[in-house]
């Protein structure tokens, strides 16, 4: 039991029931993942391969875009968190610029600031469709709240992010070029944005928008005759994480190999992750609202 006092007046009892999980970001660390009594939000990452077109740089898909926020209103989730990817935007301006493995020449400054500006243009472009489909989505910059080390989440300020989902709003998030205490700045992936925000807000569920069926024995795009799961455990994941699609060269954070890495602690938490095809409709909309849908589900057991 523990008395809190808010905004330095009247004292209310909560009972804190304390619950723990390693650190996404601090091998060796645990974090306190309950607080209160704060609902449980449903995280859902769009992938950069869903929204922009990967293939050729600074290129939107905007009908994609637009279907999504179609779908975002109607399945009307409520404590959704959304974080995107940085595809044709973020990716290739951060390799031009080799922003990832951090500061070593004064060229790269520009590069740094060029790599959070189109990002911040793909999240305008994201938070138009969602603002004129109604959709109350407020964008927070993460280079602007969260600082890395080596490249791992080290302070992240979610006062903004508590108080959003508090007020009912949508918050959203991105990939983000970002400052890192020991190499001076590098790239944050959304996925590990996503599996720090699970764990640290105690998500109900994650859901992972990508550009293709699930998850494959192999890279599907590369590979032949490959198989998709429709449910694995953890163990069964820490097995096959090893065969998954290695970095592709347009991709900085690491393709569904380092996607996986980052979610394992969230599901260790016991956070399920379905991955769906953001790429067909209405496939978000059903992952969202809980119908059966084709995809992959990953569970601790
Ligand atoms: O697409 C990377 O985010 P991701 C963001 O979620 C940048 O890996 C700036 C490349």
């Amino acid at each position: 039991m523990e008395l809190t006092g808010a905004h330095g007046g009247c004292c209310v009892i909560a009972h804190k029931k304390e619950r723990w999980m390693k650190d996404p970001s601090q091998p060796g660390e645990r974090i306190r993942v309950s607080e209160l009594s704060q609902p449980k939000p449903t995280i859902l990452k769009i992938g950069g391969s869903v929204i922009t077109d990967k293939n050729n740089e600074l290129a939107a898909r905007t009908q994609v875009i637009n279907r999504l926020a179609e779908e975002i209103l109607k399945a009307n989730v409520k404590d959704l968190v959304i974080v995107h990817g940085g595809g044709s935007f973020g990716h290739p301006t951060a390799q031009k610029y080799g922003i990832k493995d951090g500061l070593k020449d004064d060229k790269q400054v520009l590069g740094f600031a060029e790599t959070h500006h189109v990002m911040t243009v793909l999240n305008g472009l994201f938070m138009d469709a969602l603002v004129w489909h109604n959709i109350p989505a407020v964008s927070i910059t993460p280079s602007s709240c969260i600082i890395t080390e080596m490249g791992r989440i080290k302070f992240f300020d979610d006062a903004i992010l508590k108080t959003l989902l508090k007020m009912e709003f949508l918050p959203v998030l991105y990939g983000d070029a970002i400052i890192d205490q020991k190499l001076g700045f590098t790239i944050l992936s959304g996925d590990q944005i996503v599996s720090y925000v699970a764990g640290k807000f105690n998500a109900e569920r994650i859901i992972m928008g990508v550009d293709v069926d699930g998850l494959y024995n192999a890279d599907p795009k590369i590979a032949e005759n490959t198989k998709m799961y429709s449910h694995l455990t953890l163990e069964e994941l820490k097995k096959l994480k090893e065969k998954l699609g290695k970095p592709t060269a347009c991709d900085v954070t690491g393709g569904m190999f380092a996607k996986m890495a980052e979610l394992v602690p969230a599901i260790e938490h016991g956070i399920p992750v379905t991955i769906v095809n953001g790429t067909k409709p209405d496939y978000i909309y059903k992952a969202l609202v809980g119908e059966k849908v084709e995809g992959t589900t990953i569970k601790k057991e």
